[in-house]
């Protein structure tokens, strides 16, 4: 089945960068798209179907790298809390936090926890996502990691999305291991990891690397089991305090390190030459009103790729648009519209090993695309969410959301 989408201009970023074609044509065939170019220079015919896109602009799909959209509970009280002033660490430390979603997530089946991830995720796919990475992390014992990554397989089977894996089990210590951290990341080790990845529940490894989490030494021995495992690593590192976690991660080849506020030099350094995509998440930074910035100068000093992401979760970033993340990448960060474009589709693509299929336009990648009703490819940064008219094309076939 070959397609010809006339009649548009396309934001490729094509060979790694912002790049531009006017008064352009696609043709995909099948789900990958077959040539791409202006449509003047097309020479082929005898398409199976041609849609006019009426003078859209057309990116790549959007990708959202970085959630946990999938837990049990509701936190809006925790958030009314803090705007008494209520410390996020003090909800956390009075039993709240990350520990209240975790026993909401555990007491939720797996229907339920699909049903309320399925509503969160309909948001992403509203406004033009069409890959999206989800963590676990709220389970934190093997049955209730386990449901986590069932829940994220079964969207990935049945909602119009491709679905990265992420396993999070060291995310916060669960209840029965107060005091014993080590023995919980000899558990993840031991057990958790080897059983998940056993069961093809995991595309990826992540962490949180944190004063009230873990610490590099005990990241360190999760890196290594996910090695022995063959899966790729990820974390979250300087959200909070400066830990040296991005540069552990680059030394394990991450794919990712994410938040990045308290980062420092030597880090970017290490992340360039390993090729490790910083992922900012500005909704985190907002919600809780930090004030330090994540070092843009010094990642686009050091050719560091930047992703954003929504790290839609209950407790930081209850973000349910990643348009509004590109936003609050130009607005908070000073991001360039065109940076906040590559991070939520180039750059977003490489951030989940995703960089040789998916992410750009080109002849061979992934025909996942969206033509946008908008005058210039900046206004997706402009507008502050919303719901822009759009057509959404996902493997070569106009999706309808
Ligand atoms: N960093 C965060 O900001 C969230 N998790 C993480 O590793 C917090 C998640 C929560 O509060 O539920
Ligand atoms: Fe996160």
């Amino acid at each position: 089945m070959r397609t010809l989408w006339k009649n548009c201009h396309i934001a490729t970023m094509a060979q790694g960068r912002y790049s531009i074609i006017e008064n352009a044509a696609i043709v995909t065939s099948g789900e990958l798209i077959h040539w791409i170019g202006p449509h003047g220079q097309l020479a082929d015919s005898g398409f199976d179907g041609t849609v006019d896109l009426g003078g859209a602009w057309v990116t790549p799909g959007l990708i959202d790298c970085h959630t946990h959209a999938v837990f049990g509970g509701n936190r809006s009280g925790e958030f009314e809390q803090r705007l008494q002033g209520v410390s996020y660490a003090e909800i956390a430390a009075a039993g709240g936090g990350i520990a209240s979603t975790v026993r909401a997530t555990r007491a939720a089946s797996e229907d339920e926890l699909y049903a309320s991830a399925e509503r969160r995720l309909r948001h992403l796919l509203k406004e033009g996502v069409t890959t999206v990475e989800m963590k676990s992390g709220y389970g934190l014992d093997l049955e209730n990691e386990r449901k986590l990554l069932r829940v994220i397989r079964r969207l990935g089977n049945t909602q119009p999305v491709t679905v990265r894996s992420t396993c999070l089990a060291a995310h916060a210590l669960p209840p029965e291991y107060i005091g014993r951290a080590d023995d919980y990341i000899n558990h993840i080790c031991g057990h958790m990891l080897p059983a998940l990845a056993a069961e093809g529940l995991v595309d990826a490894v992540d962490a949180f690397c944190e004063y009230l989490a873990f610490s590099p030494e005990q990241v360190e021995q999760v890196f290594i089991t996910a090695g022995q495992l063959g899966l790729p690593v990820k974390l979250h590192a300087e959200q909070l305090s400066s830990l040296g976690g991005s540069g552990l991660a680059a030394r394990y080849q991450a794919l990712s390190a994410d938040h990045l506020e308290f980062m420092t030099e030597d880090d970017a350094i290490a992340m360039a030459a390993a090729g490790t995509v910083a992922v900012l998440l500005p909704g985190a930074f907002y919600f809780l009103r930090e004030t330090q910035l994540p070092p843009l100068d010094t990642l686009r000093q050091h050719g560091v790729s930047i992703a954003l992401a929504t790290d839609m979760n209950p407790g930081t970033s209850p973000g349910l648009s990643l348009r509004l993340m590109m936003n609050m990448g130009c607005t908070l960060f000073r991001m360039t519209p065109e940076e906040t474009l590559a991070g939520v589709t180039l750059n977003a693509a490489k951030a989940l090993g995703l960089g040789d299929s998916h992410g750009s336009l080109e002849v061979g990648k992934v025909a996942d695309f969206v033509a946008w009703d908008i005058e210039r490819p900046a206004d997706l940064s402009y507008w502050l969410g919303g719901d822009l008219d759009k057509r959404i094309v996902r493997h070569g076939v106009e999706s309808m959301i």
